[in-house]
């Protein structure tokens, strides 16, 4: 069902990956999701032990025999001690984001790793295509966290046209719907971030499950504007006076002093006052907490029954 080239690369059986959420998906929930027969991320974005990450990717063995990936956000300062443990433990997948991975390609491709590096822009795609990944994760503005400014829509296919490696549309997808207008814009497959948040065997704070449950569709907000670094969070205290500052023209600094350690305050400590509770736009679809092989079983359900819904509008 909705078997994509993708899969035959990935060796999975559905083309949906989770994204890697730092402080959110650990070695469980994305063991979970290869194991529903998606791909797994262990996000490595928030670990400075390269040892951590290590001991994740082992967790991570003993709970599937299928494929998992391991995501490395690359504006951290320990990335290239990640990446060493990624290739030492023979981890199937690799995607990257918040930067160029090209010093890292030709290792991780000689060692039998696929690399599936987030972009935002065209030129990135081309760039990166040509420096030897084997996907390319498409996000879009909607997106939770660190983010681009191109809207999914605009950009997947523009990308889609751009290279002939596969494309991953992502930000913006949480239900069949989501999934089935991305394989529309010419991806082969969805990353889906703020959908796996909300499922049971995502480890984050219930804090934090229950502000996803009750967020409508304007409570999402985009912070760090001013620094370079646009993170969309949901909407609180944290935000405002993170806004405010940035309005005041507060140094990086005085920034840094709200924002660093902010993420772990909100999954880990389920401070959803004064923690950085990231979510994508879709956040407003979710109503549910659910097992993550519901969440597969019910996006592609979901987009098989709207598919039949425009075939049979297409007959007229
Ligand atoms: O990486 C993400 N989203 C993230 S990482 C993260 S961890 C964190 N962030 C802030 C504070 C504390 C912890 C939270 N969310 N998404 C992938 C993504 N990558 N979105 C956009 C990009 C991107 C941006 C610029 C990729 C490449 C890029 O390249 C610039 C260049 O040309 O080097």
């Amino acid at each position: 069902m909705f078997r994509t080239n993708l899969c035959s690369i990935l060796g999975i059986e559905y083309p949906i990956l989770q994204g890697g959420m730092a402080w959110v998906s650990d070695a469980y929930l994305a063991a979970a999701v290869s194991q529903a027969g998606g791909l797994g991320l262990i996000a490595a974005g928030h670990l400075q032990d390269p040892q951590e990450l290590r001991s994740q990717i082992r967790k991570a063995r003993e709970l599937t025999s299928k494929p998992f990936g391991v995501n490395v956000m690359l504006m951290n300062p320990a990335a290239p001690q990640l990446m060493d443990v990624v290739i030492e433990e023979g981890v199937s997948v690799v995607t990257t984001g918040a930067g160029n991975p090209g010093k890292y390609l030709s290792r991780l491709r000689e060692a039998g790793i696929k690399v599936i590096p987030v972009v935002p822009s065209v030129a990135l795609a081309k760039r990166i295509e040509r420096e030897g990944a084997h996907a390319l994760i498409v996000e879009g503005t909607e997106a939770g966290g660190h983010i681009g400014e191109l809207t999914t829509m605009a950009l997947v296919p523009q990308v889609v046209d751009a290279v002939s490696i596969p494309v991953v549309a992502a930000g913006g997808v949480a239900d069949g719907r989501g999934f089935l207008a991305a394989l529309a814009l010419g991806a082969q497959g969805v990353q889906m971030g703020t959908r796996f948040a909300a499922s049971v065997e995502c480890r984050v704070h219930e804090n934090w499950k229950e502000v996803y449950l009750k967020a409508g569709d304007r409570d999402t907000v985009v912070t760090g504007r001013s620094t370079g670094h646009p993170v969309r969070i949901i909407k609180n205290r944290l935000a405002r006076e993170f806004i405010k500052l940035e309005s005041q023209g507060a140094s990086l600094e005085k920034l840094d002093v709200l924002g660093v350690g902010a993420l772990r305050r909100a999954a880990l400590e389920g401070d959803i006052d004064m923690g950085s509770v990231m979510a994508g736009q879709v956040v407003g679809l979710i109503r549910e907490i659910k097992p993550v092989r519901d969440i597969i079983h019910d996006v592609l359900t979901q987009a098989g029954d709207e598919l039949e819904r425009l075939l049979v509008l297409k007959k007229g």
